[in-house]
């Protein structure tokens, strides 16, 4: 099984973040990278695509802003890293914004997710990743891995949040669709529901996205991610939401991936893209679900038994000291 991980992942590293209204430590941090990367036997460096793929899926004034809000703070005499805290809410004119504190809050949907001087670099080589693990299965490989830090989910065409930069999964399934595969599905089975993902897919009819998830009545991201969000125009019926509440066991949990593998087995995907999250562990620091390390093999082993060739991306996942045996026993199940 083929996995990519390139060392300027780690390089993005914020000291800090805004958490129920105090700045907590910043709980992405890059010993999740050497954890993930712990937790796996060997690991190469991705081939560099170049942005194309990624200005395929993101706005172009967004990505010139991830490359440029650093030196922009700086230069206006701002302290540490970027963060919004001012946004241009629904009515508002987003219009003339010059201020790095206006841009600052156009292009994020939060301010848990502070941008350094690293944040593109990193972000960029955990894309290239996943393009690479897509390369990997479309030259025959079954399953390919992306070994994804900062991950992406939370990320839209045009924000940041969430930790995330770059949709890797969105990035990925979009250079798998341009390179001939007509269906992609993408499952998310991270603890936080993929707004980022259901955005950029929301009126697309060619990319199904489901996703198990904490209910967002309690938890991060709040605005998306209800059952009832399904899709729009040609997208309708192609998003699948499937919310659980705080203490789901694997039961349950996989109960509801079953669900979301019958859905995505109607769409016929050429390509599955799984956002893996580990932060659905029973130890995770900032989750509420209790999976425990042996039951990822089984979860892994339902969706190998799909059959999709099968590229796997890692998200989120916080309990440090047991990520790397997560990740593991995830990939055992293929
Ligand atoms: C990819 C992913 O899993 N993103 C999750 C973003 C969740 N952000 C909201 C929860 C923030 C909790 N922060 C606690 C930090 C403790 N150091
Ligand atoms: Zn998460």
């Amino acid at each position: 099984m083929r996995m990519f991980f390139d060392p300027r992942q780690l390089a993005h590293a914020p000291s800090q973040e805004m958490h129920n209204g105090a700045f907590v430590p910043y709980a992405e941090t890059p010993a999740r990278a050497q954890a993930l990367c712990a937790g796996v036997s060997a690991s190469e460096t991705p081939t560099d695509h170049g942005e194309a793929p990624i200005l395929k899926v993101h706005d172009a004034g967004y990505i010139a802003y991830l490359k440029t809000a650093h030196a922009r703070w700086v230069a206006a005499g701002r302290p540490g890293d970027v963060m919004g805290y001012i946004w241009p809410v629904v009515a508002r004119r987003a219009v003339n914004l010059t201020r790095i504190d206006a841009l600052a809050g156009r292009y994020s949907m939060d301010s848990a997710t502070p941008l350094t001087a690293d944040s593109w670099t990193s972000a960029y080589w955990s894309t290239q990743c996943a393009l690479s693990a897509v390369d990997a299965v479309r030259a025959g490989d079954k399953v390919a891995v992306g070994l994804c830090r900062p991950p992406g989910h939370h990320a839209g065409a045009d924000y940041l949040g969430g930790y995330c930069f770059i949709n890797q999964a969105a990035v990925a399934a979009q250079a798998a669709r341009d390179a001939g595969i007509e269906r992609v599905a993408i499952l998310d089975i991270d603890y936080h529901h993929g707004n980022g993902t259901q955005d950029i897919f929301w009126s697309r009819g060619d990319v199904f996205y489901a996703s198990v998830h904490a209910d967002p009545a309690t938890d991060f991201p709040f605005y998306w991610g209800h059952a009832d969000e399904k899709g729009e125009g040609e997208g309708a019926g192609t998003t699948l939401n499937l919310p659980l509440p705080h203490g789901t066991e694997m039961e349950a949990f996989r109960d509801a991936q079953s669900t979301a593998l019958a859905a995505i087995a109607g769409f016929k995907p050429g390509l599955l893209i799984v956002s893996f999250g580990a932060d659905t562990f029973v130890d995770d620091p900032i989750a509420n679900f209790a999976l425990q390390t042996a039951d990822y093999t089984v979860l892994a082993s339902d969706i190998a038994a799909a059959g999709y060739p099968t590229v796997v991306l890692t998200e989120g996942g916080y309990a440090v000291d047991q990520l790397g045996d997560n990740l593991a026993s995830f990939l055992s199940g293929f």
